[in-house]
């Protein structure tokens, strides 16, 4: 029973992509890390510098307290004391030590969002994306085009981007993904979405006068909604609407009339 359930489940979802670690969930987490471990810095060196601020102060009596208790350097001369290096030796190694980890980890945490998840554990679902002015185009598998980015929930989305103009950048800020589309090639990026919903994507390379209106909708559907509506899609051209509100938007960037 539980063997077929199994299977069962991994024939009708067979690219569940819900376990996979998102890239909005990877930066938010480097965020997170960068702020705390700042943070914690931060306090440590002004909390250090206050004291010591307050304990060597000037009382106004025109004597020094610590006169014996601490060599004061001459002007000219090398301050001594600070236990051999001791501390000097310290502050560097723990610096280190904090600054290389960050670096290894960070390096380890874009790796993953530079390369995607393991193809084997997630099948991913792979759309086009054509960039022109002013407007994108995606082509899914089947051949259907359209101007509105649909995926389904929790299952690993791989864009192949590119331009039929001039250079572009596919963004969707709320996924974090972010890619160059140039013509002539192809940039590959990756995201996993896990709440349903409607997200901007949007334009990241000044590329004309219709620049900044060069936004779409990405909606993320929940899995049996997506199968449903990929399932009517002929696999041809975009929806009437959707293809008339592109010929608009050619029409108006040639400067004539919407055909
Ligand atoms: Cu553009």
């Amino acid at each position: 029973m539980a063997a077929s359930l199994i299977t069962y489940t991994t024939v009708v979802f067979p690219l569940h992509g819900g376990d996979v670690r998102a890239p909005s969930a990877v930066f938010d987490q480097i965020f997170e890390v960068f702020l705390l471990l700042g943070t914690a810095v931060g306090v440590v060196v002004v909390a250090y510098t206050m004291y010591h601020a307050l304990k060597y102060r000037d009382d106004g009596g025109g004597t020094d307290p610590y006169a014996d208790k601490v060599e004061r350097p001459e002007m000219g001369e090398m301050p001594t004391g600070g236990a051999g290096g001791r501390k000097v030796f310290y502050s560097f190694s723990i610096s280190a030590v904090i600054v290389v980890s960050l670096i290894a980890w960070t390096y380890s945490q874009l790796l993953y969002i530079e390369q995607g998840p393991d193809p084997a554990q997630a099948e991913a679902l792979e759309i086009d994306v054509e960039g022109y002015r002013f407007g994108w185009d995606f082509v899914y598998p089947n051949g259907h085009t359209t101007n509105t980015l649909r995926v389904p929930q929790d299952r690993v989305v791989r864009l192949q981007v590119t331009s039929t103009d001039v250079f572009h950048n596919f963004g969707i800020p709320a996924l974090r993904v972010k890619t160059d589309a140039v013509p002539g090639q192809y940039t590959s990026a990756w995201f996993t979405a896990n709440e349903t919903g409607t997200y901007a994507a949007k334009c990241y390379e000044l590329c004309g006068s219709g620049h900044s209106l060069m936004t779409t909708d990405v909606v993320v559907m929940p899995q049996d909604e997506y199968e449903e509506w990929y399932a009517e899609t002929n696999g041809t051209a975009a929806s009437g609407n959707e293809m008339d509100q592109r010929i608009a938007t050619e029409a108006t960037a040639l400067g004539g009339a919407p055909a």
